[in-house]
C-alpha cells in the first residue's frame, strides 16, 4: 500500500497549499483531486485576496504572477438609497489593500509549483472514506481506472470543500454543525466586457442585491441576487444585462459583452467544531461554508492551513504535539471572525422581505456612511486585519 506523510484530500487552495507549505519544510505529502487537471484550474470562483493572503502567498513562493497580474484595489464601493459610499481601505486599515486575482489563476500557480518540485497530485482519484482516524489513518480513493485503492499516511487532512467526504468521517458523537441557508441566491456571469467601475460596487437595490467585479481590464465578473430555487434557464444573457443595468442604476456605466461562464451559487454559513478528530484534520470549505458576500472563503482556507502546516512542522521537527492539539481553537478564532462579518455584510446588503430587517438594514447602511469608526470595522475585516494578516509571519521565507 503506497505511504506518506501527509495525505491531502482535494486540490483547491486549501489542499495544494498545504503541500507547498510541507514541501517547504521538507514534510512529504500526497493531494488525491477527484477532477482533472484542467478542470480544477478553469473552475471560476473567488476573486478578491486580503493583504494578508497575498503577503503569504509571495512569501511562500508562489506569488510571482499574482505580483504581476493581480490588480491592487485599496477601496471598494457601497451604492445604496441613490448614492455611492467609497471605503478607503489604506486609509482606514493603516495601509492595506486588497489583490483581485481569480481562484484558478491561485490554482493553476500552486499546481505548477507543487509539479516543478516533483510533487505528488494525483488528479482523478477520488476519496470515498477515511479509515484508522485514531492510530493508522489510510485514504481509500477511486483510481483513474475504476479499482478502489488505499493511501497510508501519518495524517489526513480534509481539503475537499464543502461537498467532499471528509466532514462526515468526523465521528457524529462529537461532531456538532452550525448552518444557516438565505432564502436567495447568487446568479454570477464572467464576460468579455469591461469592468463597470476601477473598483468593485456592492449595490443594495430595491430589485435585489448586485456586484460588480472583474478580472482584468476587459474581464468582468458580475452578481445579482435571485431566488434561492431560481433556475439558468430563466436567465438568458439579454436579462441578466438588463438585471444589472436596472440595479448598478446611475452608480456606473455597464458595457454588455459576450457572456463566457454562467453559475449559480447558493448562500449558506456552515461551521463544523471540532475541525479535527483523531489525525483527521478539516481545512477550507470542509471545516467552513460563508456566503461569498464578505469575500472570505479563499482567505479563511489559507489562514486554516498556514495554521496547520505550522502545527504538522512542530510536530515532525520535535515530536511536539501541542499545536496539532490546538489546532481546533486556534482556527476557529479567525472562522468565527470571518462568519461574522460574511453574515453581516449578506444581511446589510441583500433584499430581505421583511419590514424588520429592512429597519435595521437602514440603520446599519447609514452608520456606515455617518461613522467612519464602522468604515473601519467594515475595511478591518476585508482587507483581513484580523484573519490572514496575522498570520504573514507564520509562513517562512523563501
Ligand atoms: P475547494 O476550492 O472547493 O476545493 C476542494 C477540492 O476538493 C475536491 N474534492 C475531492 N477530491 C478528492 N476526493 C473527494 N471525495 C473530493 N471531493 C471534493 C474538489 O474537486 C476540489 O478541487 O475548497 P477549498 O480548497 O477549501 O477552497 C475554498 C474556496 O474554493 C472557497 O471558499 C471560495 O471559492 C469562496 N469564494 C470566495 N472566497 C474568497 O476568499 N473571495 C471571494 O471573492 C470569493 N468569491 C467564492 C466567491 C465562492 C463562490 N462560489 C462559486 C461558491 C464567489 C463565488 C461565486
Ligand atoms: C469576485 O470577484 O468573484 C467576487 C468579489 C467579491 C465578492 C465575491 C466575489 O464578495
Amino acid at each position: 500500500m503506497p505511504r506518506t506523510q501527509v495525505a491531502i484530500v482535494g486540490a483547491g487552495p486549501a489542499g495544494l497549499l498545504l503541500s507547498h507549505l510541507l514541501h517547504q519544510v521538507g514534510i512529504r505529502s500526497v493531494v488525491l483531486e477527484s477532477r482533472s487537471r484542467a478542470y480544477v484550474e478553469q473552475r471560476v470562483r473567488a476573486g478578491v485576496l486580503e493583504d494578508g493572503t497575498r503577503q503569504i502567498l509571495l512569501r511562500c513562493g508562489v506569488g510571482e504572477r499574482m505580483a504581476r497580474q493581480g490588480l491592487v484595489h485599496e477601496g471598494v464601493n457601497f451604492a445604496f438609497e441613490g448614492s455611492l459610499l467609497h471605503f478607503d481601505f489604506p486609509a482606514l486599515t493603516g495601509g492595506h489593500t486588497i489583490t483581485v486575482y481569480g481562484q484558478q489563476e491561485v490554482v493553476k500557480d500552486l499546481i505548477r509549483a507543487r509539479l516543478e518540485a516533483a510533487g505528488e497530485v494525483w488528479f482523478e482519484c477520488e476519496a470515498v472514506a477515511v479509515q484508522g482516524l485514531e492510530d493508522r489513518p489510510r485514504v481509500v480513493y477511486r483510481a483513474p481506472d475504476g479499482s478502489q485503492d488505499a493511501l497510508e499516511a501519518d495524517f489526513v487532512a480534509g481539503c475537499d470543500g464543502s461537498h467532499g467526504v471528509t466532514r462526515a468521517c468526523l465521528p457524529a458523537s462529537v461532531r456538532r454543525v452550525y448552518e444557516r441557508t438565505y432564502p436567495f441566491a447568487w446568479l454570477g456571469i464572467l464576460a468579455e466586457a469591461p469592468p463597470a467601475s476601477h473598483e468593485l460596487i456592492y449595490v443594495n437595490h430595491p430589485r435585489g442585491f448586485a456586484l460588480f467585479s472583474m478580472r482584468s481590464p476587459t474581464l468582468s465578473r458580475n452578481y445579482l441576487q435571485v431566488r434561492a430555487d431560481e433556475s439558468l434557464d430563466g436567465w438568458p444573457d439579454d436579462r441578466i444585462w438588463e438585471e444589472l443595468a436596472r440595479r448598478v442604476d446611475r452608480a456606473a456605466s455597464l458595457t454588455p459583452g459576450p457572456v463566457r461562464e454562467k453559475g449559480l451559487t447558493p448562500l449558506r454559513s456552515l461551521v463544523v467544531e471540532p475541525m479535527q478528530y483523531g489525525r483527521l484534520f478539516l481545512a477550507g470549505d470542509a471545516a467552513h461554508v460563508v456566503p461569498p458576500t464578505g469575500a472570505k472563503g479563499l482567505n479563511l482556507a489559507v489562514c486554516d492551513v498556514v495554521v496547520l502546516a505550522r502545527a504538522l512542522q512542530d510536530y515532525y521537527r520535535a515530536g511536539d504535539e501541542t499545536a496539532l492539539r490546538a489546532y481546533t481553537e486556534r482556527c476557529l478564532e479567525h472562522v468565527w471572525q470571518a462568519e461574522h462579518f460574511s453574515w453581516w455584510m449578506t444581511s446589510i446588503l441583500h433584499r430581505l422581505d421583511d419590514r424588520f430587517e429592512e429597519g435595521m438594514q437602514r440603520a446599519q447602511l447609514r452608520a456606515l456612511r455617518r461613522s467612519e469608526a464602522a468604515r473601519r470595522y467594515l475595511a478591518e475585516n476585508y482587507t483581513g486585519v484580523h484573519t490572514s494578516v496575522r498570520y504573514v509571519e507564520w509562513v517562512p521565507l523563501t
